[in-house]
Formats: structure tokens, sequence, C-alpha cells
């Protein structure tokens, strides 16, 4: 067998069986795995893409205090806490001026940092294959077809479409769930006790959930963001995100050599229109300030650009039977708010938590609480994420009054300390679960 690179390694044993089978090795799925790995619990991780497109596709930037304090937990943090780049705000650019939001004064101490999540799927991938050499607990170009054997009661392995209820008791499942996968041009299924869905928006494991049971809710916006990376120094210390009569821009960065930048473009715009004189015009335009009309950006080659469409979607419940779905799998949010990577960590810390309490005590109290008590934050940041993307982007049919509007917001949270507070409470990320006590992340390092 191959490890996804091309390189040839030793052949393993391709297992048949497991205590929780992941689909999909994006952050979730891997980190799942790790933190399973660290509670003494099996898993195996089926990946679709192979290891050298996993660890490439441009993503995510800016980590919440709560998912640098997990990934640390896991043993995942040595090379992030070297090269991440830690920050204590955010701009606003608005009106030609500008705002410093400081997370530490009003967010209780909490700060961010940048770490691309190209990085951290690299640091999980290694961490795991290293630890775990002498069985295949993750197969790249293992692409999941079905999922069967979920549902409370089920027969066969057909039960998932037989048995339609309520969200099920984790021990009440009759048949074992499996997953049905290709993999080096055969047909292979692997045996389960649980399954989780980590498969992104894409993915099949939603489509498994009965539609009896399950609802999403979802919102498409009228613009996308045309997303570059540049070999240029950063031209600000922390992230700044514009509004301007142009449209949004966020300036944003992976190290102190290259720069992360987005503009506000209309849907269906082809990437080949924004040749790079042109985008960094624009991005000039968009962040100008009239304090200080000289301010220009560092311009350097652009080394990738891609357009990205922007969507709100939510699934509900996030749990049926012995299928439990996390991270993009679930729920998608507009990234102008950062949070979609935090959220998908955020699912997999208390999922995890929850299989080592069932795995220790064999109360499924946790694994049963997971849907409600995730959903309520899922919730919270999509509406954050909302809020951010209408206020700060121009609709098409938007009118002087709607901008109005929105720069009389941004005034606000520019003037109003509760204003800005509950912006940088819900940018710097609010506790995994409600409740006194529950809030922190456990900082203890597993031994
Ligand atoms: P992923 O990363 O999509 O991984 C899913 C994995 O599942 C595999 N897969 C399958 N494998 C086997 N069988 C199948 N049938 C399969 N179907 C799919 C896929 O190949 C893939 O490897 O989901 P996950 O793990 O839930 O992670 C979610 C994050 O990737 C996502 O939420 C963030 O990138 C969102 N996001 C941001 N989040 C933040 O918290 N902070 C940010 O600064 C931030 N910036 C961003 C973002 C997303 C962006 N895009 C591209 C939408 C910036 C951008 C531009
Ligand atoms: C990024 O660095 O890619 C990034 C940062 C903040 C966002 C979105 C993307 O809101």
């Amino acid at each position: 067998m191959t490890d996804g690179t091309g390189t040839a390694s030793a052949p393993v044993r391709i297992p048949e069986e497991t205590t929780v089978g992941i689909i999909g090795g994006g952050p979730a799925g891997l980190l799942l795995a790790r933190l399973l790995h660290h509670s003494g619990i099996g898993s195996v991780v089926l990946e679709s893409r192979d290891r050298a497109y996993a660890e490439q596709r441009q993503r995510a930037g800016m980590l919440e205090q709560t998912t640098v304090d997990v990934l640390r937990r896991c043993g995942a943090g040595a090379r992030m806490d070297r090269e991440g780049l830690v920050h204590d705000g955010i701009e606003l650019r608005f009106g030609g001026r500008s705002q410093h939001i400081d997370f530490p004064t009003l967010a209780d101490g909490r700060r961010v940092t940048i770490y691309a999540q190209t990085e951290i799927v690299k640091d999980l991938i290694s961490l795991h294959l290293s630890q775990m050499s002498d069985s295949a607990p993750l197969l790249f170009g293992a692409e999941v077809h079905s999922v069967t054997g979920i549902a409370p009661g089920a027969a066969g392995e057909d039960g998932d479409t037989q048995s339609e209820g309520e969200e099920a008791g984790a021990g009440t499942a009759s048949a074992r769930p499996a997953l049905h996968y290709s993999y080096e041009g055969r047909e292979r299924t692997l045996l389960c006790d649980f399954v989780v869905g980590c498969d992104g928006s894409h993915g099949v494991s939603r489509s498994a959930l009965p539609t009896s049971v399950a609802h999403t809710y979802e919102r498409d916006y009228p613009y996308s963001w045309l997303g570059v990376l540049a070999d240029a120094p950063p031209s600000c210390e922390e992230l700044i995100y514009a509004h301007s009569p142009r449209g949004f821009a966020l300036h944003s960065m992976r190290s102190p050599t290259v720069s992360r930048l987005y503009l506000q473009v209309p849907n269906g715009t082809d990437p080949e229109a924004w040749p790079e004189e042109r985008v960094w015009d624009e991005l000039d335009a968009r962040f100008a300030l009239e304090s200080d009309p000289d301010w220009k950006l560092h311009r350097g080659p652009i080394t990738s650009k891609s357009v990205l469409p922007m969507r709100s979607s939510v699934t509900e419940p996030m749990r049926y039977g012995r299928l439990f779905v996390a991270g993009d799998a679930a729920h998608i949010v507009p990234p102008t708010g950062a949070k979609g990577l935090n959220l998908a960590v955020a699912d997999i810390a208390v999922l995890a938590d929850a299989f080592a309490s069932f795995r220790a005590t064999g109360d499924t109290g946790a694994l049963d609480a997971y849907s409600g008590n995730r959903l309520r934050r899922v919730w919270r940041a999509e509406h954050f994420s909302y809020f951010m993307t209408t206020t700060l982007h121009t609709s098409p049919d938007q009118s002087p009054f709607d901008t109005r509007l929105q720069l009389a917001q941004l005034e606000r949270i520019a003037s109003s300390r509760a204003a800005a507070t509950e912006l940088a409470e819900n940018y710097a990320g609010l506790a995994l679960l409600d409740g006194p006590g529950e809030g922190a992340t456990d900082p203890r390092p597993f031994s």
C-alpha cells in the first residue's frame, strides 16, 4: 500500500472492525482519532482524498483559545506554539477610519492564534501515523459510499431506513453499524460500534440521517470571496476586517512572510478575471484610510487564487442512533466570523469526552446530550457569522439606507464597550458547553 503521498510503505492489515468508524480525515476526523486514542478507544479514519491533497487544501487560519488548548491537549500543539502568531484583537476599518477591538480587555483575557488549517492537518496526520505505525488507523484514498446499521433497533444492514424515530440512547441499536467503502479498487466493509461523520459539507454521513428525523436549515449569500495567498509580509499586526463602499475586504496572514487576503466579489466570478495588479489595487482601495492616505499593502507574488461561495447551514439533530455528525458535515458558516474550524474542534472535544465517559462508566448520558449541547453553541456561532457577514458586506441590491445602518452598527461597536464586548466574546470564542463549571477547557495535558 502507499501512504497517499505515492511513497511505498510496509503493508498493513486493512481493519475489518473498530470501535469508532470515522468518515473523513479533515481536522475534525483526525482530531477525534487522536483524542479517542488518548482515552484508549480504537478508531479507523477513512479519507477519500490522498494525503498530499488533504495537507494542501487552503482554508482556515484563525484559532480560538479553546481550539489551541484542545490541540495542545492531544499532543499536536508543539509546532503551533512555535510558529503560530498570537493576536490580541482585530482591526475594523469603516468610513475611512480604523478601530482596534482588544480581546484580552473585553473578553476575559482571551487571545486568538493565527496558524493555518493546512499545518494543523499536517501535524495531526504525522502524529497519528507515527504513533500507530503497526496498524491502519488512517486510510487515504478510502471513499465511503454508504453507512448502514445505525438506527435504534435496526435489524439488518439497511436498518437505518427501516426504523425512523427520535434520538435514541447509545446502547439501543441491535445491528452493528457498517461503513461501506472502496479502497485500492476493492469494495470493503468496516464494522463499528459507532460511526462519526466528519466528512465535510459534501460528505455521505448527513444523508444517512433519515429525512423524517433530520432537518437542514440553510441560507445562501449573494456574494463570494476571492481568496489569495501572497509571498508578501503582512501589512498589519492584526487581522483587518474592512467595510467599504466597494465591498468587503479581509487581511489575514500565515507567517511573517506570507499574507492571506480576501475580497468580496459577485457570485460566479472567474478568478482569472483578477490578475495580480487588479487584486492589489482593489485591496488598497478597500483598506484606504482617511487619516493615513499613504497606507498601502505590502505587495508580493500571488501563489494561489480561488473563489469561495458563502453559505450558512445547520442540520438537526447531530446524532441519530449510532451515527454522530460533527464539523462541516453538520453545519456551515460563512467565513467572516472565522468560526468553521473552531466549531468543528469544539464538536470533537465534546464528543470525544462523551465517548471517554461512556467507556469509563457505561453511562450514555454524555453521548445522548451531545446533539442538544452542541446545537446551542452552533446556533450562537451561526448568528455571529451571519451578523459579521451582513454588517460588513455590500449586497447587490443594497440601498444607501442599508449602508447607513451598517455604519451605525460599526460606530456603535467602536464607541460602546458593551457592543465591543459582544463582538470580542463571540470572536475570541465561547466556552465549549453552557453552565457553571462546564465552560473552561480542561488545561491538563494527556499523560
Ligand atoms: P473538512 O475540512 O471539509 O474535511 C472533511 C473531510 O472528509 C473527506 N470526505 C470523505 N472521506 C471519505 N469518504 C467520503 N465519502 C468523504 N466525503 C468527504 C474530505 O475529503 C475531507 O478531507 O471538514 P471538517 O474536518 O469538519 O473541518 C471543517 C473546516 O475545514 C472548516 O469549517 C473551516 O475551514 C472553515 N473556515 C474557517 N474556520 C475557522 O474556524 N477559522 C477561519 O479562519 C476559517 N477560515 C474557513 C476559512 C473556510 C474557508 N473556505 C474554503 C470555505 C476560510 C475559508 C476560505
Ligand atoms: C484566514 O486566515 O484564512 C481567515 C481569518 C479570518 C477569517 C477568515 C479567514 O474570518
